[in-house]
């Protein structure tokens, strides 16, 4: 279903200017919320929808909390802070507009438009260097501390043998199931990150690494960029990675090839 909020006004001090910094002025809240409440709407009960003053307060008391330089940034934490707090909410809009903006010309308004939505993503992660089980173990707390991310579960840990003829190392693989709402591009750049805090040095494809960290799934999509390939264009005949995907998605199915997890 979908929720909207118009015209939500709070006067605060966004802006670059000092003056804006110390004279409050309006801000325009345009909000729209898919958000999953069949049930509340069949037993007609606020407790299964997404209460709409609890997402005033919120946007209310992150609008008067501090002040930001751009519009942009108030119109990113509020659609962050909205999915944080409201798990029902799958995906947002936040418009905000700045309709008294200090700008020398007539205008109608200004606004900025943020769009985030929330996805489950499969993650598959392997270490065939160092104290892997720990490493791993690092891996999945520091995907935690990601805003933006929650690792909802993890599959077992499991002891493979190198797959691909250059690595020579066992490797120990393992899957985590994450509730998202980064972009795909966002979320790998932040793996990057991760892996490179965790000793990952990129020199041989296939060889022995301290981690690698591969999306399987990012929701439904289906993506093909530079550096970015979702499904993971190899998993399906990969046991390491379909043996750990089966324990925590066994009836997902894939969108590239519409067979199920539990099958391949
Ligand atoms: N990763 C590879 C290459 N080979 N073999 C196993 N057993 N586990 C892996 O995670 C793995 C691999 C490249 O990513
Ligand atoms: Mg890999
Ligand atoms: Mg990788």
């Amino acid at each position: 279903m979908k929720i909207e909020i118009s015209a939500l006004e709070i006067m605060a001090t966004h802006g670059v200017l000092a003056e804006e910094k110390s004279n409050p002025q309006p801000f325009l809240f345009d909000i729209t919320m898919q958000a999953d409440c069949e049930e509340a709407a069949l037993r007609d009960d606020l407790a299964k929808t997404v209460n709409y003053s609890e997402v005033c307060a919120t946007v209310t008391k992150v609008a008067t909390a501090k002040s930001y330089n751009l519009i942009e940034a108030l119109a990113r934490e509020c659609a962050f802070s909205i999915l944080e707090n409201f798990a029902r909410v799958t995906s947002i809009e936040v418009k905000l507009s700045k309709p008294q903006a200090p700008v020398k010309a007539k205008f109608g308004n200004i606004s900025v438009s943020y769009y985030a939505e929330r996805n489950r993503v499969y993650l598959s992660l392997g270490s065939s260097q160092g104290d892997r089980e720990r490493t791993i173990k690092s891996a999945i707390g520091k995907l935690s501390a990601l805003r933006g991310v929650e690792v909802l579960r993890t599959s077992s840990m499991i002891r493979t043998a190198p797959v691909g003829g250059v690595a020579k190392n066992e490797f120990v693989n393992c899957a985590a199931e994450l509730d998202c709402f980064l972009t795909p591009r966002a979320l790998l750049d932040k793996i990057h990150t991760i892996e490179a805090h965790l000793g990952r040095v990129r020199n041989e494809r296939w060889g022995d690494r301290t981690i690698d960290i591969d999306i399987i799934f990012f929701g439904d999509k289906v993506i093909a960029e530079d550096g970015l390939a979702i499904p993971h264009p190899l998993y399906s005949d990969r046991q390491f990675v379909t043996g750990p995907l089966k324990q925590l998605c066994p009836e997902k199915v894939c969108p590239l090839t519409h067979r199920a997890v539990k099958d391949m």
